[in-house]
């Protein structure tokens, strides 16, 4: 399967693209199931709600060991799942979307387990918005050709935290003005306020799939229903981009997939 040229030229404008129904409901179930365990036994490595979002911007880009973090809050990503169980696997190596990791990253295609390599939860929380930013803000790289998979595993909607995004901001230039301490987008900066009212969403069901560049700015809302909302990302990157020796990027596996 491959993107229409229409698809991938929407991609490479706006920075994300859509894929509905991309991956059957009876598989995204699965890989609920033992989200929901590794969820409910707490099996690291973990990442928690609270404790992360205290750190600074150095922590949060270079640490490797989260067993710091503060365990009794809720989970807020599980993280290395490529490790933990055959179906997670199965769907980081899936070869119904190389061809078309391939044509957006216009390159061999390589799974980074460093950064997102996640089942990613938003539990309902008054805690738990997440503001503007751009992923690659605590990535080490040669250059920016790194693109993220989210797998809907349910509903996700404006109430239980669906992301939002900028069209069109990941070829943006901004000053570093435009972003606070720990390299949010500021929301009350006059520069910023024209440009997030831009801001796209759409509501996801299981199995739908969205692609989005490493620079696309996204945030979402805090989780108000009373359900969990949990997804699955993952991110991969071409062959010619390269982590930068030493970095917190470089210091676990690649998998080369093409
Ligand atoms: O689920 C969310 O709150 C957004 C997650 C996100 O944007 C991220 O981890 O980069």
């Amino acid at each position: 399967m491959t993107l229409t040229p229409l698809q991938l030229q929407e991609f490479q404008q706006n920075g994300f693209l859509i894929l509905r129904n991309f991956l059957e409901v009876e598989k995204c179930e699965a890989i609920l199931d033992v989200a929901k365990a590794h969820l409910k036994h707490r099996i690291e490595p973990i990442e928690t709600e609270l404790g992360y979002d205290e750190k600074s911007l150095e922590y949060r880009r270079d640490v490797v060991d989260y067993s710091s973090i503060k365990k009794e809050s809720q989970v807020r990503r599980l993280r290395q799942v490529y490790d933990r169980d055959i179906l997670f696997k199965e769907w980081m190596e899936n070869e119904k979307i190389r061809p078309i990791l391939k044509q957006v990253l216009d390159d061999e295609v390589v799974l980074t387990t460093a950064h997102h390599n996640s089942i990613m939860t938003k539990m309902p929380s008054p805690h738990s918005e997440t503001s503007w930013h751009q992923d690659r803000r605590y990535w080490s790289y040669s250059d920016d050709n790194l693109v993220s998979v989210w797998l809907a595993l349910g509903q996700e909607n404006l109430d239980n935290g669906v992301l939002e995004f900028i069209p069109k901001s990941h070829t943006m230039q901004f000053l570093a003005e435009q972003f606070g301490e720990k390299e949010y987008f500021l929301e009350d900066n006059p520069l910023n306020m024209s440009l997030i009212e831009t801001k796209v969403s759409s509501n996801l069901e299981a199995g739908d799939v969205v692609l989005f560049h490493c620079k696309l700015l996204h945030r979402a809302n805090r989780n108000s229903t009373s359900n969990p909302k949990i997804s699955f990302v993952y991110t991969v990157k071409g062959e010619q981009t390269k982590a930068e020796k030493g970095s917190r990027s470089a210091q676990y596996r690649e998998i080369f997939l093409s």
